[in-house]
């Protein structure tokens, strides 16, 4: 184990850009929000100050409405597509004037990531002053969404677009497509150059994708104008279920703290909302676990994906309902010839075991799913994932994403997308801390 959290700690240091971390070498040579959070938890167990810079740097592009966007642009390189030149973030009057970035953001991980630091750190008294120093920009980041993403104020926010749920072609979406015509776009894209075609989106989907930012674009990436024009708006569980977990870690850290009672009355608020509104919204009695809301067109999406057992994570449901999520886990994802948890419902037809957020496991889902199973009891469930999460990164390295099936790792070929991926990492050292 000390072999391969010594590779881990390599990793990270290796895609350390002295203020940030990339997600992996060549296919994302940017800082990405969520990815920034999960390694700053690596890095807190072997080099805090790395774990603290890369929050602040992340912090540091956010924009004066609150907002922090999905990708921050560090440097000019046009191996990556689509990048500032096409994003235009400028075009929103509140853009970080310092940074190029995208208008779209990602799951809020930061509540939570701060508490994860404190909790890590053996000097709490210099933990909690950098979390004093920074907390204030968190809040108003999830004050940011319960704004100005919560139009029918619900307590719910909603995504934009998929790049935003961090799930980017997961067949969910496939139904939003189907609401949708793009023109078919002429563009280069970069990621099949650096990893093969079949484990990445298709060049229709991200006629999509593209389409959607136009449209923000159209208007300035206003957030009145996307809820009212956007054909992707929904209410994702992992979304949501993320920022109630980081309400949660707020409250504690500001309790910790003290001096902030305004703000932590807020924050109750916040989040008694939400988490009603998201287990009476949510969840799917026939699914048996918690599913996406596709607001655009009023309808849910009965799909299970491993977002579905996200709110495990932020202690959402009740233990009967956690009883009944965890029988479709086994169910469905939990077969002796899976590696727990495929990131899409493996008995469905559009799963697919190799492509991306079709079928593949992902270990910051992994570490995700082990710690809510972990806190609801499910020991032994808790350390299948846990030990699953090992073997995949044992036999292939420090992949991106993860074939599922049990059957396809005896050559060492099972990861797939980016190596040396940075979350893998650093989750894995938390893991095994
Ligand atoms: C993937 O997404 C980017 C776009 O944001 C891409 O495919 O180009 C996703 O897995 C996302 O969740 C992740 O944050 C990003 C960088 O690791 O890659």
């Amino acid at each position: 184990m000390k072999i391969l959290q010594q590779r881990a700690i390599d990793v990270l240091n290796k895609n350390w850009k002295d203020t940030f971390s990339i997600p992996c070498a060549n296919l994302y040579p940017f800082q990405w929000f969520w990815d920034s959070g999960l390694i700053a938890i690596g890095f807190a167990h072997f080099d805090m100050p790395k774990a603290e810079k890369e929050i602040e740097t992340l912090l540091d592009a956010q924009w004066d409405n609150g907002f922090i966007p999905h990708i921050i642009f560090h440097t000019e390189t046009d191996t990556y597509f689509p990048g500032a030149d096409f994003h235009k973030s400028s075009l929103h009057p509140q853009s970080s004037k310092k940074y190029k970035s995208t208008g779209m953001t990602q799951p809020p991980v930061t509540g939570f990531v701060l508490k994860e630091l404190y909790d890590t750190s053996d000097n709490k008294k210099a933990s909690l002053a950098f979390v004093q120093s920074v907390i204030d920009k968190v809040y108003h980041n999830h004050e940011y969404f319960y704004n100005k993403r919560d139009p029918q104020d619900e307590g719910l926010v909603y995504i934009y677009h998929n790049w935003e749920s961090g799930t980017d072609n997961s067949p969910i979406w496939d139904d939003i497509w189907k609401t949708m015509n793009p023109p078919d776009y002429t563009f280069e894209r970069r990621d099949t150059t650096h990893v093969d075609a079949s484990e990445r989106p298709s060049k229709r989907e991200y006629d999509h994708y593209l389409h959607i930012i136009e449209i923000a674009k159209a208007h300035n990436y206003d957030d009145a104008k996307i809820a009212e024009l956007s054909p992707f708006l929904v209410q994702d569980p992992l979304f949501n279920a993320v920022l109630i977990k980081s309400n949660k870690c707020l409250i504690e850290l500001y309790e910790l703290l003290g001096d902030n009672d305004d703000k932590i009355a807020q924050l109750k608020k916040w989040q008694d909302k939400a988490v009603k509104s998201f287990d009476n919204k949510l969840f799917d009695k026939e699914v048996g676990a918690y599913i996406h809301y596709d607001l655009r067109n009023e309808k849910p999406l009965p799909y299970l994906s491993s977002s579905s057992f996200a709110p495990l994570f932020s202690g959402i449901p009740s233990p009967e309902r956690a009883e009944t999520m965890v029988k479709t886990m086994m169910k469905k994802f939990g077969g002796d010839r899976q590696y727990l948890c495929a990131s899409f419902d493996p008995t469905s037809e559009r799963f697919n075991p190799k492509k991306y957020w079709r079928g593949p496991v992902w270990v910051n889902l992994n570490w995700m799913l082990y710690k809510g199973l972990t806190s609801y009891g499910y020991k032994d469930i808790a350390a299948r994932v846990k030990e699953d999460t090992i073997a995949l990164i044992e036999k292939n390295g420090f992949y991106e994403y993860f074939d599922s099936r049990k059957e396809m790792h005896t050559d060492g070929s099972g990861g797939y997308g980016g190596n040396d991926f940075s979350w893998s990492a650093a989750l894995l050292i938390d893991l095994l801390s």
